[in-house]
């Protein structure tokens, strides 16, 4: 690595160390190199796929069984993946830091996969299922619901006999959880870090958080190998790899304090 990388590296190391509190926000480009698509690069998932057409409700009374042929498809490709160094390397940060906050607009379970112990999923879990209708939810282990969509067998919700059941994800125009995005709110405003990693801030409320960071006076950080729509605001934007990125800092915070 050159000098001023090891320098940037080294700052951002010393300023993580002394903060008092940590926040990180994760999108589809964390995973990536696990190997999950992202949304908005040219081999996304929103150039197969319209969003519209597949991650909101419309989508889903319309046509049920395109939307659970599409998340089956996503929940078989997450179910074969593996956290890599950018997951791994944020579950240290958790270790080595006072106060770390992991907020994460991804389905993909890697986060709790790669150790992080607190995970706050802003848009839900691609792994659990949920009734449209009386909202239970049902783990993978439930031997009540049927996980996975048979073709032209819609899983039926057993507590309410009545909804179909559905993956437990935010799909557009849906409220985001409550108590989540209460608790990423909070973090965002009261920590002295926001590192923004792999993400093209483009979808709200998830992308107001790196702003509300910095207008409560955060050092905001960017992870990402592009530019977007949030660089002109971050004060540091290291255009790496998540999975480069985040090892390097955890290594140059190990060699500040050998100890930790
Ligand atoms: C809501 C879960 C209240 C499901 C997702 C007009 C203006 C502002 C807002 C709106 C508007 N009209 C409607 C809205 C609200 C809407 C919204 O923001 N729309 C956008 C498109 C304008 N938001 C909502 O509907 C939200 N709910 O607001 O409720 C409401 C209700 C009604 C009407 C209005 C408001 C709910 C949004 C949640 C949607 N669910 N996912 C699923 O996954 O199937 S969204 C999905 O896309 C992700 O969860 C994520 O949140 C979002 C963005 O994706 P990213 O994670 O950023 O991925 P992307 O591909 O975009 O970028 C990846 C980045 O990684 C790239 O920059 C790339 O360069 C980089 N990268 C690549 N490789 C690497 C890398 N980085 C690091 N390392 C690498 N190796």
């Amino acid at each position: 690595m050159e000098q001023q990388a090891r320098e940037t590296y080294r700052a951002l190391a010393e300023r993580l160390l002394s903060a008092g509190s940590v926040c990180v926000l994760t999108g589809a480009g964390v995973s990536k190199e696990s190997g999950v698509p992202t949304f908005r690069e040219a081999d996304g998932l929103w150039n197969k796929f319209r969003p519209e057409e597949l991650a909101n409700v419309e989508a889903f009374i319309r046509n049920p069984e395109r939307v659970w042929e599409w998340y089956t498809w996503r929940r078989d490709l997450m179910s074969k993946v593996s956290p890599n160094p950018g997951h791994i390397a944020l579950a240290e940060l958790e270790q080595l830091l006072k106060s770390f906050t992991l907020v994460t607009q991804n389905i993909d379970n890697l986060h709790r996969e790669a150790g992080s112990s607190d995970v706050v999923e802003l848009h839900g879990n691609i792994q659990r299922n949920k009734c449209q209708d009386c909202k239970s939810l049902f783990l993978p282990d439930d031997p009540r619901a049927a996980m996975q969509f048979r073709e032209g067998e819609l899983p039926g919700c057993p507590d309410c006999g009545k909804g179909l059941l559905r993956p437990d994800v935010v799909w557009f125009g849906e409220m985001l959880p409550e108590a989540e995005i209460q608790r990423a709110w909070s973090e965002a405003e009261q920590c002295e870090i926001f590192l923004s990693v792999g993400t093209s801030a483009a979808v709200y409320p998830a992308a107001a958080l790196p702003q509300i960071a910095k207008a409560a006076g955060a050092y905001l950080v960017e992870i990402n190998p592009d530019r977007t729509d949030l660089t002109p605001l971050a004060d540091v934007h290291l255009a790496e790899p998540s999975g480069v990125a985040l090892p390097a800092i955890v290594q140059a915070i190990q060699t500040l304090d050998p100890e930790n």
